[in-house]
């Protein structure tokens, strides 16, 4: 097959990675339906696809991989850059020529007897003044038929990029054997280039997500004045038909799917109000011709994990899964081929395989303390199946973002809202963040991992580099920069179970956050922010939750807030000198204002 692209940049990379990794066969990846069709057919004659259930699940397929390879690996992943301190503390580095002699003959001939996929795309919408170009290698067609739902691929992508452009992110993956020890996740944001190998799971391979749309593009954003988020971004539509965007950070596993695709309280609904989704994970932000912050989602599809996906708690979510998408890791009813996990529904398949793919009796396998499906197992699904998918979703300009939301998962310390006093106390906010790990996670329960903006395992750069850009970015702003709040979901009673019932109703957070933006409503100026009055969050239709309840979930422990304060301090000193002086005036304030 001949190649797609004039452009001598792109040839010349790819010379290069050829030569290296001297493979069989080089197929471009043009995005056809056609080539698409025989990439799925060889994938399931081999059998690293199954079919599933087509009346069910149509165009859907199932992937297993090793059980060495479930997840992101963040010991492995590395941001390498000629200075340590460009990229470190926070991040694992290596000298860039250092980790490529490290990696070069893990790569050398590797692809020998296999074929190299070459996967131009586009992480954005086609022609969008801020969508950038990538293309991958990779010698899995896993990744090709993921990357087609995750990206716009193909073609198109060339065309986005032009004939000349030197502006594209080298994705270099080979699955190579799989083995775990020699599993390298490697960025050079310094080069717009990705190194990764010896993984065929998701978000170790899916160049254009964690490595490309965050890693990189935070560098990028860095450089050229734009933002690259770990956030979901939604749209409120009032009855009216106005429609005003949050966007929102929380770290992995704190619901940011679910968020992104709520579905209003029923009173809400009556009234006319609408939530529609742009984006579940990933937000690039510019400021706009207007002066105003606009975001907009580099991805084309959802990359979600299965457990705890149901009707109830994310309907949209599920819908989206029906027709054309990947399942990675979950279990199959073998009498039906319908995919199950946990969560789905309290009907396991009494004949099952479960995620490796061994036949058990699944009621039975659960009752001996087993998962049917892998606790980070997942869907990959096209956004355009979203029911509640944006309108703007494919808008070049993306959305204006009104409020921008931080939040974790802490059992006793943040409120369940509060606002920031302005942009740079939102920044010292969203640089305190922290979450507390499940028992079913880690076997300790809130171990408080701090994870500033929801970014710790994505900057690609120096963590207090990255805050300085924030601050940077408010003074562009200026007085039009998005208000910036803090939620907290996961409050707990003294039997440790969660007050606020979440989901749909957090519906009921947002519309005070949206009312404060717009200037509707009071708030009380406490030590830490603006606190709501527990009147102002409607109740409406809640059972169990009266106003004393929200003065409970609104209640703030100053003790503990000095402890967190503590482990902030902690943060900061890890980073080191790169913390800007006003991130720890705010600091030394807030201790200040709790002392009091
Ligand atoms: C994800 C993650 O997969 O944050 O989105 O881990
Ligand atoms: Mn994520």
């Amino acid at each position: 097959m001949s190649n797609l692209t004039k452009n001598p940049n792109v040839l010349a990379w790819l010379d290069e990675v050829i030569a290296l990794t001297t493979p069989d066969k080089v197929v471009w990846i043009d995005g056809s339906e056609e080539q698409l069709q025989a990439l799925r057919d060889e994938a399931i004659s081999t059998g690293e696809m199954e079919t599933l259930n087509s009346e069910e699940y149509p165009g859907c397929l199932l992937h297993r991989t090793k059980k060495n390879d479930v997840a992101r690996v963040e010991g492995r992943t590395y941001i390498c850059t000629k200075k340590k301190e460009d990229a470190a503390p926070i991040n694992n580095w290596m000298e860039t020529s250092e980790m490529k002699a490290m990696l070069t003959p893990l790569y050398t001939g590797v692809m020998k007897g296999r074929t190299m996929y070459v996967i131009p795309y586009c992480m954005g919408p086609i022609g969008s003044p801020y969508s950038k170009v990538g293309v991958e290698v990779t010698d899995s067609i896993y990744v090709v038929l993921n990357m087609d739902i995750m990206t716009r691929m193909g073609q198109c992508a060339l065309d986005q990029l032009g004939d000349e452009s030197n502006d594209f992110v080298r994705g270099l993956h080979s699955k190579a054997d799989v083995e775990e020890e020699k599993r390298y996740i490697v960025q050079f944001p310094e080069e717009n280039a990705i190194w990764s190998i010896n993984s065929a799971y998701g978000g170790n391979v899916l160049l254009g997500k964690k490595c490309f749309a965050l890693r990189i593009a935070s560098y990028q954003g860095y450089k050229e004045g734009w933002m690259a988020e770990h956030m979901l971004i939604l749209g409120i539509e009032d009855p009216n038909g106005n429609v005003e965007y949050i966007t929102a950070a929380f770290p992995s596993a704190c619901g940011k799917t679910n968020l992104a695709m709520l579905i209003p309280p029923k009173h809400f609904a009556e009234k006319g109000y609408k939530v529609w989704t742009v984006g579940d994970d990933i937000a690039w932000m510019h400021v706009g011709e207007d002066g105003r912050l606009y975001a907009i989602n580099p991805e084309a599809g959802f990359f979600g994990v299965a457990p705890g996906t149901n009707a109830k708690s994310n309907y949209n979510a599920l819908m989206s899964t029906k027709k054309n998408a990947i399942f990675t890791n979950v279990a199959v009813d073998n009498d039906t081929r319908k995919v199950w996990w946990e969560g789905l529904d309290k009907n396991p398949p009494v004949n099952a395989t479960e995620w490796t793919g061994i036949p058990v009796n699944g009621p039975e396998y659960i009752a001996e303390g087993n998962k049917l499906a892998h606790p980070n197992s997942r869907f990959t699904a096209p956004a355009v199946n979203c029911p509640c998918l944006s309108k703007e979703f494919d808008n070049p300009n993306g959305v204006p973002v009104s409020a921008i939301v931080f939040g974790g998962r802490r059992a006793k310390t943040a409120p369940l809202v509060y606002q920031s006093f302005d942009w740079n106390h939102g920044v010292y906010v969203g640089s305190a963040m922290a979450s507390e790990t499940t028992a079913a996670a880690t076997g300790a329960v809130g171990v408080v991992r701090r994870d500033p903006m929801a970014m710790r395992p994505f900057t690609g750069y120096n963590m207090g580099d990255y805050f300085g850009h924030w601050l940077e970015m408010g003074k562009k702003l200026g007085d039009k920069a998005p208000k910036i709040f803090n939620v907290n979901w996961f409050r707990t009673n003294e039997d440790g179970k969660f007050i606020w019932p979440g989901f749909g109703d957090n519906m009921r957070v947002l519309m005070w956050i949206l009312a404060r933006c717009r200037g509707e409503v009071e708030a009380n100026e406490t030590a830490i922010g603006y606190l709501p009055n527990a009147a102002d969050i409607d109740v409406e239709g809640l059972e169990g939750i009266d106003l004393a309840t929200i003065e409970g979930l609104l209640s703030v422990d100053k003790d503990l807030w000095l402890e967190d304060c503590a482990g902030v301090q902690d943060l900061y000193d890890q980073i080191g000198e790169r913390v800007p002086a006003e991130l720890r005036s705010q600091l030394a304030a807030l201790r200040d204002r709790l002392s009091k």
